[in-house]
């Protein structure tokens, strides 16, 4: 296993359909729970940002979760 310091990554995803506060927590919840490190939702510029390890995610990964919990991804 080790430190996963070094391969750390951080990316910013369009995301559709989130409105409220409740979405901005759903949409963080979703991705802590898949071991993101730090999430970030600016619900009015619609973009997520989220710090993970790339030894244990990929960038398809934080996309299906954040699909998964009912929101689009749009780029
Ligand atoms: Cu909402």
């Amino acid at each position: 296993m080790g430190c996963s310091c070094n391969n750390n990554q951080t990316i910013t995803i369009n995301v559709e359909g989130m409105s409220c506060n409740h979405c901005k927590a759903a949409v963080e919840n979703a991705l802590k729970q898949i071991g993101v490190n730090k999430v970030e939702v600016d619900l009015a510029a619609k973009k997520v940002s989220a710090s993970y390890s790339s030894d244990k995610l990929t960038l398809d990964d934080i996309k299906k979760s954040i699909i998964d919990a009912g929101y689009e991804v749009v780029g």
